[in-house]
């Protein structure tokens, strides 16, 4: 494996669309008790079903820990690889590289410098140099040459791509402190074009009320085709998502695409009651730093816009929620030849995340 120092639009590359052919996709086990709940055993369960669902259709990758590879083997399928690697926690979308890929099918890996979204500032725990070492091993790993990005505070979390020049990112978390408080607006635009190989990028202004991330977009809205999106949305004008999503509407309303195209906006309404903290999920963490992570009643940034979108099918996180057919229903349309699979999340959401973010594709590659 080669550790590159130049650009990947120079060389040629961009980053594909989530919902081209992938070769595969990352997961990493869950394990840590103050991110998951109860020792992490619920959460193990809801990475099985979301395993089992990959694999069918795509190679499956688990990072591992060597403690939890006997469990992680005995409940995984055959079919998944798993691979021992120190980490420090489970988050595959933030952690693993973002894969670029050129004209010839060839893909690289970029590796984003990453501090748990957003180091000494506001970010979720320390230390987290393990996370920051997992990208260049998984490049090692497929024998794949990575993209020195270290430099660059970035999880894969915070952007999408379109695959025809479009990235969409949110202001709230890439111009946050904690990440790259030394660029500009302008000078981080010109560095995501450049990494991801695209010409445009739409700034939504937030994300989802209450995401740990600083809101990351996948959490908010996502591609579901060139030119198309789904937003999270709720008519509710007295939740505190309304503004956000509002504001994001107007956004993508008056923007075009890198191929000049109006956006199509479809709504993707959040849970009609907000998913809250109970008091014995909280009593199931572990403290950090002598502090609790959750507190009752606190609400998580539950979304359905956090599938993820595999060769044959769409994870969808379901809430135990009125919404969670609606959801379904608007996802099924937008993909009609994709199975959905609804997913209960609750385990996974948890943890500050879903299904979106504990997964991260592999384009397919020729060489
Ligand atoms: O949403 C994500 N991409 C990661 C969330 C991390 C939360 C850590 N508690």
């Amino acid at each position: 494996m080669r550790i590159l120092k130049s650009s990947p639009k120079a060389d040629g590359f961009f980053m594909p669309a989530e919902f081209e052919p992938h070769c595969g996709t990352i997961m990493i086990w869950p394990e840590r008790a103050d991110s998951w709940q109860g020792g992490g055993y619920a959460a193990r369960r809801a990475f099985v079903k979301i395993a089992r669902i990959i694999s069918r259709s795509e190679q499956l990758t688990v990072l591992v820990s060597s403690d939890q590879y006997e469990n992680a083997r005995a409940a995984l399928p055959s079919e998944v690889r798993l691979c021992e690697c120190t980490t420090d926690d489970s988050w595959a979308r933030d952690t693993a590289p973002t894969f670029v890929k050129n004209a010839k099918g060839e893909i690289r890996g970029i590796d984003w410098g990453f501090n748990a979204w957003g180091g000494l500032e506001d970010g979720l725990y320390f230390p987290w140099d393990n996370d920051n070492h997992v990208a260049r091993k998984i490049c090692d790993l497929f024998f794949k040459d990575t993209y020195c990005c270290r430099d660059f505070i970035l999880e894969g979390g915070s952007i999408h791509s379109d695959g025809e020049g479009t990235i969409i990112t949110t202001e709230s978390c890439l111009l946050s402190r904690g990440r790259n408080p030394h660029m500009t607006k302008a000078q981080i635009e010109e560095k995501l074009l450049d990494c991801l190989g695209a010409e445009k990028v739409i700034w939504l202004p937030r994300g989802i009320y209450n995401d740990e991330t600083n809101e990351h977009v996948d959490n908010v809205c996502a591609f579901t085709a060139p030119g198309e999106v789904v937003l999270a949305w709720t008519d509710n004008k007295n939740d505190p998502q309304y503004a956000l999503s509002a504001a994001c509407l107007e956004k993508l309303e008056n923007s075009t695409d890198a191929r000049d195209r109006k956006i199509k906006v479809r709504l993707l309404p959040i849970p009609k009651n907000p998913v809250c903290m109970t008091q014995k999920e909280c009593e199931e963490l572990d403290l950090w730093d002598g502090e609790p992570t959750r507190t009752p009643g606190e609400r998580l940034a539950a979304s359905y816009v956090n599938f993820y979108i595999t060769n044959d099918a769409v994870l969808v996180p379901q809430f135990g929620d009125d919404m969670d057919k609606t959801a379904i229903d608007i996802l099924s349309e937008c993909f009609p030849y994709r199975t959905i699979e609804p997913i209960a999340a609750r385990d996974i959401l948890i943890g500050g995340g879903n299904i979106h973010c504990i997964t991260q594709q592999i384009p397919t590659f020729t060489i």
